[in-house]
């Protein structure tokens, strides 16, 4: 905003008081107690500080309210630029089993599965025997593996389809399920899109996504090792298609399962700015935010499909706290290629109200050695003392032959977790 001359206000709960984004946001505003729910999920809340600070815009980030379409509704009436897509399409991409068969229509290709929702075990049943064992039972309005569950056989069916049925009514107040073939172990990877006001859409490059503890990417890196140009290029294609057949506005995600034989699906498309965003900045040169900003103040994209290519290789690791606690000593590493994304400073308080995340290291290099090769060395600078974080396990999982090799998928973790937190146990260190 700065850089651009926009002026900014953040908002903050009283947990967040000495947080970082207050201090250095032009305006601050204080929306609440600790607790999200009374803070950074209520949208009233938000809304009048917005109202009252005469605030143009709302940049919802990732998490909280970034994929609420009411909230996205809410803003449109209130006359505040929402920066992202509309709360139409938030809603429709958020209902997964509708966005399956929007992308059906499409001919964009989606994972086998059931053409509409389904509500029991029995049609559940039904639709999975047609589809073939094993198949993922899904919640419609679920997300990041929550409500998921995997199905081998007709005899765990109804005990899986239940027990994902009960997780969605619980988290999403939402018993609308959907079935798809079960793909084996694929890679998770995940297109940047960009769409303005003006039908422009244009990909920008993908994101290997596929190392996951339970369904939290841990780590994630631009190019994927098996991708090849041509197949960047029917992937990049139909993420296109996908983000033009819903009149995509704003940053997006198509998220697709990949095979090894290079068949990809379509799984479903996040209508946010994601974490791992810096990735693609990395390998692209463009400032995904700065683009956010520009497209919901109605100026055009200034880039064109032609014009953007992916260079070097670059992967970020996320830094969690394993623990709340205070910040004692921090050094971050830096040099080139080494970019880190943190709110942390000496004497904050990790809070044990919200995500774990404490610091993102993004490294760039030439090439992917180079680049893992840059991911160690960051990570065996980086020094932050007070609170528990999992800064050692990541620096040995680089050492691993599957991630060295670049020959990994959503299996990696279930794989050789266990290895790599022995190693850790025996005090294994890498100088
Ligand atoms: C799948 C899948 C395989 N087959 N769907 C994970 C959460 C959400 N993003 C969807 N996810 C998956 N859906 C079908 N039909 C594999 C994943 C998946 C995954 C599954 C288990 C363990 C880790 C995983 C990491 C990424 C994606």
């Amino acid at each position: 905003c700065r850089e651009l001359g926009i002026e900014s206000v953040a908002v903050y709960s009283e947990a967040d008081k000495d947080s970082l984004h207050a201090q250095l946001a032009d305006q601050a505003v204080c929306i609440g107690p600790g607790p999200s729910t009374e803070s950074y999920l209520n949208m009233e809340s938000i809304i009048s500080a917005t109202m009252t600070t005469g605030a143009d815009a709302i940049h919802p980030g990732f998490g909280f309210l970034s994929e609420n379409a009411r909230f996205a509704k809410l803003c449109q009436q209130c006359n505040i630029t929402f920066i992202g897509p509309s709360a139409e399409i938030i809603n429709r991409m958020g209902n997964k089993s509708e966005a399956r068969n929007t992308m059906m229509q499409a001919g964009v290709p989606v994972v086998p599965g059931s053409k509409e929702p389904v509500y029991t075990a029995e049609d559940g049943l039904v639709m999975a025997k047609e589809i073939g064992f094993p198949v993922m039972i899904k919640a419609s309005s679920g997300g990041g593996g929550k409500g998921m569950r995997i199905s081998r056989s007709e005899e765990d069916f109804t005990e899986h389809f239940n027990a994902a049925q009960l997780e969605s009514v619980k988290g999403f107040s939402d018993d609308t399920m959907y079935i798809e073939k079960y793909i084996e172990k694929p890679r998770h990877v995940e297109f940047q899109i960009m769409g303005d006001k003006f039908g422009h859409v244009v990909h920008l490059g993908e994101r290997d996504c596929s190392i996951q503890r339970r369904h939290q990417k841990v780590m994630e890196e631009s190019p994927c090792e098996v991708i090849s140009p041509e197949l960047r290029k029917k992937m990049g294609e139909v993420a296109v298609k996908a983000a033009k057949a819903v009149n995509y506005e704003n940053a997006g995600t198509i998220e697709f399962l990949l095979e090894p034989d290079g068949k990809f699906w379509f799984m479903e498309m996040n209508t946010r700015i994601q974490v791992e965003h810096p990735v693609t900045e990395q390998v692209t040169g463009i400032d995904l935010i700065r683009e956010q900003i520009r497209i919901a103040a109605g100026m055009k994209l200034n880039i064109t499909q032609e014009d953007t290519c992916v260079n070097g290789h670059a992967i970020e690791c996320r830094i969690n706290a394993a623990t709340p606690g205070v910040i004692k000593f921090l050094h971050f590493p830096d040099g080139y290629g080494v970019r880190v994304e943190s709110h942390l400073f000496e004497g904050y308080e990790v809070s044990p109200f919200y995500d774990s995340m404490i610091a993102k290291i993004i490294v760039t290099g030439s090439s992917r050695l180079e680049a893992v090769r840059r991911l160690r060395r960051a990570l065996e600078e980086l020094i932050i003392e007070g609170v528990k974080t999992n800064r050692e396990f990541m620096h040995l999982l680089t050492y691993h032959k599957d991630f060295i090799r670049g020959n990994y998928n959503t299996g990696f973790w279930e794989k050789n977790h266990t290895e790599i937190e022995k190693w850790l146990k025996e005090g294994i260190t890498v100088k």
